[in-house]
């Protein structure tokens, strides 16, 4: 059963143009599990068909995710000389989101292998599916709907980033296609309790405490329906966390009952960044990032905007509001 008809085409006629050519497979700043994952497996990919290629994240890999990379070739962007080499982006949105210093190196994009509902494609071979749960479920029904040989290293990366970015097969974007390509995967080597173990038991002491400062700071605004947390600035340094700790803070937030909207925001000297999450896609987070230069997907956005937290609070806050009514409205 083919997965992807629509991108067969196009990714044969991608993997003949490579022949010979020398690929740098970028990933957005931030990296999670699927970025990672995608960045990984499309690069391994590539050197199973002979394509001299290697991956590049503009950030550290988190320690939780480490696991994935094995003997994979993965570099830090400042490691390794970019001249002459193709790009191909795995999980970003737009050209930017591996930051400006990739995006001068690699003006022109080959390849953008995506599933963020505000990618427009900025390649010039754009896999982009919206409605898949994960960049790596794109991937994995691309290399499977081609009969490219997968590794267990490979499945074990696509397989861990359908898992994070379903929210452990959770969230309504978990279709019979995640499940069906997630057995197909461990039917190539992939260990879910192997994944399971690297993410969800090994957190540290650091990352606790820094749940605990978002839960105490944790407020419902909106008739109950708005949950926001604010992490101070200089608090990573105070409980000994990292800012990848932040992973699946805000996730406490959208949790509680009644709640449509959790929020995180972070202080930070210069900036605030926010991560929002709806309960429901109607809720378009993405579109109310985009209103303070952020985006994402519908259920879950970020944004990062230059002002104080005294500023910004009220502007999200009235924002998050409007939407809420808009939605309430458009059910009437
Ligand atoms: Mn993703």
């Amino acid at each position: 059963m083919s997965h992807y008809p629509k991108f067969a085409g196009r990714f044969a006629v991608l993997l003949q143009e490579l022949n010979g050519r020398s690929v740098t497979v970028i990933g957005h700043q931030r990296p999670d599990g699927d970025c990672i994952g995608s960045q990984v497996a499309l690069c391994r990919v590539l050197i199973s068909q002979g394509i001299d290629a290697i991956c590049v994240s503009p950030d550290r890999v988190p320690r939780r995710i480490k696991f994935l990379v094995g003997d994979t070739p993965f570099f830090q962007r400042d490691e390794v000389q970019h001249a002459d080499r193709i790009a191909l982006y795995t999980d970003c949105a737009d050209h930017g989101r591996a930051g400006d210093r990739l995006r001068e190196l690699y003006p022109d994009p080959w390849g953008c292998f995506d599933h963020h509902l505000s990618n427009a494609g900025f390649a010039r071979f754009n896999f982009v599916d919206t409605a898949s749960a994960a960049t790596a479920e794109v991937l994995a029904g691309i290399f499977l709907d081609a009969g490219l040989p997968l590794d267990r290293t490979t499945a074990q990366a696509l397989y861990t980033g359908i898992m994070t970015d379903t929210g452990q097969f959770r969230f309504p974007s978990t279709s019979s296609r995640v499940f069906g390509l997630s057995a197909e995967l461990m039917a190539h080597g992939a260990d879910p309790a192997l994944a399971g173990q690297e993410l969800y038991e090994r957190e540290s002491l650091g990352k606790l405490k820094l749940l605990q400062s978002y839960i105490g700071s944790l407020r419902l605004e909106g008739a109950g329906r708005i949950c926001i947390g604010v992490l101070p600035n200089g608090i990573f340094e105070q409980v000994g966390a990292t800012v990848e700790d932040t992973e699946g803070l805000v996730d406490y937030a959208r949790s509680i009952d009644g709640v449509e909207i959790g929020v995180l925001i972070e202080e930070r000297a210069d900036v605030i960044k926010a991560s929002l999450r709806g309960k429901h896609s109607s809720l378009r987070m993405d579109t109310v990032a985009a209103l303070f230069n952020g985006g994402g997907h519908a259920n879950a956005a970020g944004l990062n905007c230059q002002a104080t937290l005294a500023e910004f609070y009220p502007k999200l806050l009235a924002a998050l509001k409007q939407r809420l009514a808009d939605v309430d409205g458009a059910k009437k």
